[in-house]
């Protein structure tokens, strides 16, 4: 149970029957509190999820949760026949006020989830199939967004994927140092400088705003365990407007190298192709019907962008002495920027064959 938080208290706010047992820290997501929560209902323990948003990274909670409930809802229609469909997609459960969330006494928003059970997370890839179930999941988490009604849904971060404007701030982190950490990521920094120029190359091209994750990382995709498939999508803070690759990119970013985030060992970071391959397969079998041709060419520029992106972003944190992204060690930071650094090179080796296997697969 926390120390920081009454989570008990705060379960109780929920429309959730039963007495309640326990709530316990779950999950290893960098910026929300995330709890696993227990309820005896009847006799059966029951359990839940309750998250706690990071007001300091999402400034506009209530925004942020009228997006999630528009598109549970729509997602939620649209599953409705299919078999399973309270596990196929993320069910918010109501305060007593009827609200999708509760403020604690201490100004922190919450809000409860079913919890979906016989299904997990990675962190890590453990095989192409696993790549294939989660690069459809997320396709079609996109497709049946396409027809979401108006209006449009909050920028619940602005910017997020504006890569120049996250290169700017890593500019101006180098120019504080506030915390006198530049002299010990020189080689770090010297990588992200030689890529400046790449920095726009998404933005440029004029491509389609669509409903998007945002953040499609591996452990954001719930894999069932007894088929493997990818059954639901999680952790739907970020769902905006935004660029359809920005989602591929994360894939590749987060599932194609077998290494974890922050992996010290930077031997074991490399871009798998058999996992890249499952991916593209996988993606285009959901969206490749409403992706323009210009979409799917950029596939592979997606990936390298979307991971030197994170890795400017992990920089600068470390910089600016470990802010906004969870530490749970003094140079976690640095160690993250270098695994998505190493990723970019290992991408950038492989960037022909890459788009010579997207290019065969399409036509
Ligand atoms: P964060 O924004 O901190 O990454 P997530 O929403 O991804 O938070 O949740 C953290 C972890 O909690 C996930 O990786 C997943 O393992 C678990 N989780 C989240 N939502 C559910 C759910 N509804 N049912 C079961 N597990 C969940
Ligand atoms: C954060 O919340 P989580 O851990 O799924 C971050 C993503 C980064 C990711 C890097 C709101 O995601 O943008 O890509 O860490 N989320 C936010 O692992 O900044
Ligand atoms: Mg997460």
């Amino acid at each position: 149970m926390s120390k920081e938080h009454n989570v008990g208290a705060v379960a109780r706010q929920f429309q959730i029957f039963g007495e309640f047992v326990d709530a316990k820290p779950y999950g290893s997501g960098h910026i929300n509190d995330t709890y696993c929560t227990v309820f005896h209902q009847a006799g059966v323990p029951v359990r839940y999820i309750l998250q706690r948003i990071n007001h300091h990274v999402f400034k506009n909670p209530v925004a942020l949760m009228e997006n999630i409930q528009r598109v549970t809802s729509h997602l939620g229609a649209q599953v409705a026949g299919e078999p399973d469909f309270s596990r196929r997609v993320l069910t918010l459960i109501p305060a007593h006020d009827g609200r999708p969330w509760q403020v604690d006494a201490n100004g922190n928003y919450w809000r409860a989830y079913l919890f979906i059970e016989r299904a997990r997370t990675y962190d890590a890839v453990e095989s192409t199939e696993q790549a294939f179930q989660a690069a459809r999941a997320f396709a079609k988490f996109q497709k049946l967004l396409v027809d979401l009604p108006a209006p449009r849904l909050h920028d619940t971060i602005p910017d997020f994927h504006h890569t120049p404007k996250r290169f700017m701030a890593l500019e101006q982190a180098i120019a504080l140092d506030v915390a006198g950490r530049a002299i010990l990521a020189n080689p770090e920094i010297e990588f992200a400088l030689a890529h400046k120029s790449i920095t726009s190359g998404l933005l440029d091209l004029g491509l389609p705003e669509r409903v998007t994750h945002n953040d499609t990382k591996f452990n954001n995709v719930m894999l069932d365990d007894a088929t493997g498939e990818g059954i639901c999508v999680i952790d739907l803070d970020t769902v905006m407007p935004g660029l359809a690759l920005y989602d591929f990119g994360d894939m590749v970013r987060t599932t194609t190298s077998p290494a974890q985030e922050d992996e010290q060992d930077l031997s074991k970071v490399t871009m798998q192709f058999p996992m890249f391959e499952a991916l593209v397969r996988g993606y285009l079998a959901s969206a490749g019907d409403f992706l323009t041709g210009a979409e799917k060419e950029c596939l592979t520029l997606a990936g390298k962008l979307i991971t030197l992106e994170i890795g400017i972003r992990f920089l600068t944190d470390y910089l600016a002495g470990d802010t906004y992204f969870k530490v749970h060690r003094s140079d976690q930071n640095l160690d993250r920027c270098r695994t998505q650094f190493k990723l970019v090179e290992s991408i950038e080796k492989q960037e022909e064959k890459m788009n010579r296997l997207v290019l065969s697969i399409e036509h």
